[in-house]
């Protein structure tokens, strides 16, 4: 039978507004219902950012803490997968702020790119500090991938021993200013993996549900949610991302595939 898929849900990000889509989660219990939500509607991983009550973004333990608390009171077991990307402009300290008791993963962002008319910075000493707290703090990195040359990366945080096995890649496709999210350029990165390594996708905006259809059966595992796209159709506002992440299962399970339980998500990225 084909391996299961991971769903992961990224219910908020630090970019997107409610003056975007309405339901854009701002407070802690906010963040939390909408993980739980989509936990329910079959993510198997939330990957959270913070946001403090005005919707700037927040990478304060404190509500990394709260968020992870009342996801844990609700009685959801999904992963809890923290940012440590933030937002643009943050200091490396501050986006280090979301490891807090109670994380299983971590995001670990493989380089400096533009990001839209910013520039989001991951130096090379970036990468091995992050990846050096990870370890410390035994959490899976995720790697994310926005364009080609981050693979080299990958390859050289492996070789300098920065990096290793259990760790997940996720190809971030669509954001402006890395690679665009087409097959093309999914199928390119894919063969430029190193070594096996379970692999996931998020596409932006619109192409959200179609890396979706197309990873799900290249084996791929896939992201979807509020972060990276607000829409369920063309024109039509999501209602949250457990709505993205049912449309999410639906592709999957067309592909046949199913969607990943928490427990089953965590066997396959070596969390223990
Ligand atoms: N907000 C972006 C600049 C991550 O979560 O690790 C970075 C980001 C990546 O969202
Ligand atoms: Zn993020």
């Amino acid at each position: 039978m084909a391996e299961k898929t991971i769903v992961t849900a990224a219910v908020v990000g630090a970019e997107v507004t409610r003056a975007q889509n309405p339901a854009v989660p701002y407070t802690p219990e906010e963040i939390a219902r909408a993980a739980v939500d989509a936990g329910r509607a079959g993510a198997a991983v939330v990957h959270l950012h913070a946001r403090w009550p005005d919707g700037r973004p927040s990478q304060a333990p404190e509500h990394f803490r709260e968020i992870i608390d009342r996801i844990r009171s609700a009685g959801s077991d999904v992963v809890i997968q923290c940012s440590t990307g933030g937002a643009v402009g943050m200091s490396l300290d501050e986006r280090l702020g979301s490891l807090v008791e109670g994380a299983e993963m971590g995001t670990l962002n493989m380089g400096t790119m533009n990001f839209g008319d910013e520039v989001f910075v991951n130096t090379r000493p970036d990468l091995v500090k992050v990846a050096g707290r990870l370890r410390e703090r035994r959490l899976v990195p995720e790697c994310e991938v926005y364009d080609a040359g981050m693979l080299d990366t990958l390859r050289w945080l492996l070789e300098k021993g920065h990096l290793a096995q259990p760790y997940h890649v996720q190809f971030v496709l669509g954001v402006p200013g890395g690679m665009a999210a087409s097959e093309r350029n999914l199928r390119f990165l894919v063969e430029g993996l190193s070594e096996a390594v379970h692999w996931s996708v998020a596409g932006v905006g619109r192409f959200q549900l179609s890396m979706v259809e197309l990873a799900a059966p290249m084996g791929g595992h896939v992201r979807v949610g509020l972060e990276d796209n607000l829409y369920a159709a063309k024109g039509v506002l999501a209602k949250g991302s457990d709505e993205l992440v049912s449309l999410a299962v639906q592709r999957v399970r067309r592909a046949g595939r199913e969607p990943a339980t928490p427990a089953e998500a965590r066997a396959l990225l070596g969390i223990t």
